[in-house]
């Protein structure tokens, strides 16, 4: 036996921890992960790890994920070889396409491949083989609202991160780091950045209508009603200006419209949103003021503020106020991250954008608006039922599980079942999966190669850091890229036994090709050739990977910048590069809306101002379902490792004792919730940490689905919270999904 040490970022989630991974292996060769630790020398991370980072050995040794690809056989999954999966997908997909037209088979990206380079990479080049409009992802039911807001005011969905290691206040809305470890903010260890963010004197106020690990820990926690947020912030910027405590600073001559926003919001007063809100008018005119007070503050909003009914207002006030106290593009306030791969959507020059567009054209059935090149989720469903021209009759998914993870879940499941045929990349027979009829499995984490391409561009400093796979693939596993390509080489015509390589070569040139006519690029105008016989005859992601690095902000411009970073760099510094503390006066430099200025109140956001106001005199009785996370799950795919499954049930109904009372409710006992749209039983917690009048679930769980293939997660008493949520109570303006402050009503069971 013989032992080695290994490091490896943690592809689970957005805080990107570096590992150190120690293998032993057998006189065979084979090799075992007996421990992973934090990786004390990581850069960004300096060691700390979550319960789930040290179980990237578990995930690879779980008897249930899939090594080789499965079909349905007379309605039973059967092991087939690789070139069987494609010549089934072959025979069953494309003649669905020949007759009914590109537009019939549906594509849907899941979490997971916003974490995984063969996603990242290749998933536009499965996209363009495709050519479908119904083209689906997660960010409907996590991020759009965000990405939306950014994309208006900025034109660019660059969208900034609180400076989380050097601000003296922290305004959290939505969000419990202490649970997720952070999203649209890369921070690994962010509970331990709130501490030190207090210890040096900082002040934490965590606006969330359920006391969270990190409200727990939090100088203040301001118990909202769900969906009030956009009220709130309103009421803050208005009172900013009000009370005189305004100042845009040097942004002023690089703002459209900040007059007319703040004459829009004139009559939110705290007064006023009383009751949306549920706070008091007092606590939020103090807010306001220590907001302003503070020599720099920033505000943060997440899950809790875009999926809502008022999410892109609300992402959109967020960064209002971040304007209007003068805390936009400073250090200590809301920052812009410059990744190493660059932001695609800042490419060009401030002044040459195109701005964002919203709902171009909408989906067929429900006249759902289409943006960034997608319909909302909530239109998957209906797609699939409603006959006629364009009808959704197939589906591909790549790291998704809607079935759990989309609302209305049993809706969905229903319309799965009634696909003529679906390919899933995804390693586990799932509540969705068990649909496919073919399930094309990735390799194992420890398998693939890593580098954060998108999150790097939210992370609270600059940083860059790339991880060789850590154990070799099984002879016949392809790469997750290459199952991508030949996918994508299948629909393009290409036959099951796409050459991949060629394929792979024609998306490096294209890349190149654009950088070099690109004249703000650093390899504008170069021989292409030239650059290519410079890529050290690699391919795949290492391939994108080098041309990205190379001509990113800090790239060695392929020879221009010989201290400049390439692929090689890092492969050199394998606890990764720091690149230094976020940039101030980002700005009028990232801007792409067409001015070249901030677009403070787009024309979006001045017409659903009208929606918010409506909803001031609205009735505020009966319950609402908000969700959670734990920090032993993820999502809704890592319930098989029994390491994190263990001890009490945490798929519980919590309830606050009022509410309890009322209900005639018994802590421990189960409870029937319903909504609109479907019903659940679920055992009840009784918890003063949440608000009067609202119930929280978490989601992820209900594995025990006839036909899913996960042992340990099957066994769990757990149940979807999304049988509950409802795809008609969205936000109208992203069409992205409602899934907190869903009305529900509790009896018990
Ligand atoms: N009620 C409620 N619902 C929610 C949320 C909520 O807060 N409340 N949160 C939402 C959010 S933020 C998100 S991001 C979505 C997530 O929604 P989805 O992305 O649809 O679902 P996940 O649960 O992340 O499932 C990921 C799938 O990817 C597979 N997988 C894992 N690793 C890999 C890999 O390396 N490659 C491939 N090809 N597949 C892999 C898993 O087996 C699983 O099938 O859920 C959303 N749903
Ligand atoms: N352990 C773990 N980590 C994860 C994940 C996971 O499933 N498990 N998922 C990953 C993913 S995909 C994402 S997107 C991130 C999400 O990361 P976060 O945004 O931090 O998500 P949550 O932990 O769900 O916290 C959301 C909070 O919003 C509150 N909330 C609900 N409704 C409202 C409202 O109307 N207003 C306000 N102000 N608050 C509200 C909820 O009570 C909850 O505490 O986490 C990532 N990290
Ligand atoms: S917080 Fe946990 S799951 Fe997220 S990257 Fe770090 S170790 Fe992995
Ligand atoms: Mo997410």
């Amino acid at each position: 036996m013989s032992e080695r040490i290994a490091v490896r970022t943690c592809p689970l989630c957005e805080a990107g921890c570096g590992l150190e991974i120690t293998l032993t292996s057998n006189d065979d060769g084979t090799e075992r992960v007996k421990r992973i630790r934090g990786d004390r020398d990581d850069v960004f991370s300096g060691g700390y790890i979550c319960p789930k980072g040290s179980t990237l050995g578990h995930l690879h040794d779980d008897p249930d994920r899939l090594r080789r690809p499965v079909a349905k056989r007379d309605g039973e999954f059967v092991e087939v070889s690789w070139d069987e999966a494609f010549a089934t997908i072959e025979a069953g997909l494309l003649p669905i396409l020949e007759e009914h037209g590109r537009d019939a088979c549906a594509i849907y990206l899941g979490n997971p491949g916003a974490h995984s380079l063969g996603p990242m990479l290749y998933n536009r080049t499965l996209i363009s083989a495709l050519g479908s409009r119904n083209r689906f992802s997660a960010s409907t039911v996590d991020q759009r609202p965000k990405e939306l807001s950014a994309g208006l005011m900025f034109g660019s969905v660059a969208v900034p991160v609180p400076d989380l290691d050097r601000t003296d206040f922290l305004l959290m809305l939505g969000a419990n780091p202490h649970a997720s470890n952070g999203s649209l903010c890369t921070a690994p260890d962010f509970p331990g950045r709130l501490d030190r963010l207090q210890e040096r004197g900082g002040t934490l106020v965590v606006v969330d209508p359920r006391r969270s690990e990190t409200a727990e820990r939090a100088d203040q926690h301001l118990a909202i009603r769900p969906g009030g947020d956009a009220h709130l912030l309103a009421a803050i910027a208005n009172v900013l200006v009000a009370d005189g405590l305004a100042d845009v600073g040097r942004l002023a001559e690089h703002t459209n419209g900040l007059d007319d926003v703040t004459e829009a919001l004139a009559s939110y007063t705290p007064e006023r949103v009383e009751r949306a809100t549920g706070l008091d008018a007092d606590a939020i005119r103090t807010l306001a003021h220590d907001l302003a007070a503070a020599p720099a503050a920033a505000v943060y909003g997440r899950i809790g503020t875009c999926t809502q009914e008022f999410g892109t207002l609300t992402s959109w006030l967020v960064d209002i106020v971040n304007l209007l106290s003068g805390n936009l593009d400073r250090i200590g306030g809301a920052m812009f991250a410059k990744g190493a791969v660059g932001q695609p959507s800042t490419k060009g020059a401030p002044g040459t954008g195109r701005g964002l567009r919203i709902g171009r054209v909408t989906s067929r059935a429900g006249g759902r608006p289409e943006s960034l090149g997608e319909f909302p989720v909530t239109a998957l469903p209906e797609e699939i039922e409603t006959p006629g021209d364009g009808q959704v009759r197939a589906l591909i998914t790549v790291a998704g599980n809607p079935v759990s993870s989309n609302p209305n879940s049993e809706r969905l499941d229903a319309a799965l079942a009634s696909l003529e045929f679906m390919v899933a990349i995804d390693p586990y027979v799932n509540e969705t999966t068990r649909h496919a009829d073919v399930i094309l499995p990735p390799p194992s984490a420890l398998e693939k190669s890593h580098y954060d391409i998108a999150l790097l561009n939210f992370a609270v400093r600059n940083v860059a850091n790339y991880s060789p796979a850590v154990l070799d693939t099984p002879d016949d596993q392809p790469e997750e890229w290459e199952i991508l390509v030949r996918l994508a080489g299948l629909l393009g015509g290409a036959g099951a036994n796409a050459d991949v390589d060629a394929i792979d070569d024609q998306v490096a040139a294209a890349i190149l090709g654009s950088a070099v006519r690109d004249e703000h690029s650093s390899v504008h105008g170069r021989d292409l050739t030239e650059l290519q016989e410079q890529l050290d005859g690699r391919r795949g992601p290492e391939r994108l990977l080098d041309i990205m690095l190379r001509t990113g902000p800090y790239g060695d411009g392929f020879g221009t910048d010989p201290e400049g970073l390439s692929l090689a760099v890092l492969e050199a510094n394998p606890h990764g590069v720091d690149l230094g503390a976020l940039e101030p006066e980002r700005i009028p430099g990232v801007l792409r809306t067409p001015s070249g200025k901030i677009e403070a109140f787009p024309e979006p956001m001045r017409v659903d101002l009208a929606r918010l106001e409506a909803s001031l005199d609205r009735e505020v009785d009966g319950l609402v379902l908000v969700g959670r996370r734990h920090v032993r799950s993820n999502n809704s795919w890592m319930h098989n490792v029994r390491v994190l499954t263990k001890g009490r049930n945490r798929c519980t109904l919590q309830v606050h004792p009022d509410d309890a009372d009322r209900l005639g409710l018994v802590e421990g006992s189960p409870a029937t919730v319903r909504s609109r749209v479907g019903e659940v039983s679920i055992d009840v917690e009784i918890t003063d940490a949440i608000r009067p009048g609202v119930v929280s679930i978490p989601h992820g769980f209900g594995q025990n689905l006839p036909g899913v293939r996960l042992r340990v997660a099957q066994e769990y008493r757990g149940v979807n919270t999304n049988v509950l949520t409802d795809e008609h109570f969205v936000d109208e303006v992203s069409g992205n999904i409602a899934l907190n402050g869903v009305p529900v009503s509790v009896s018990p069971s």
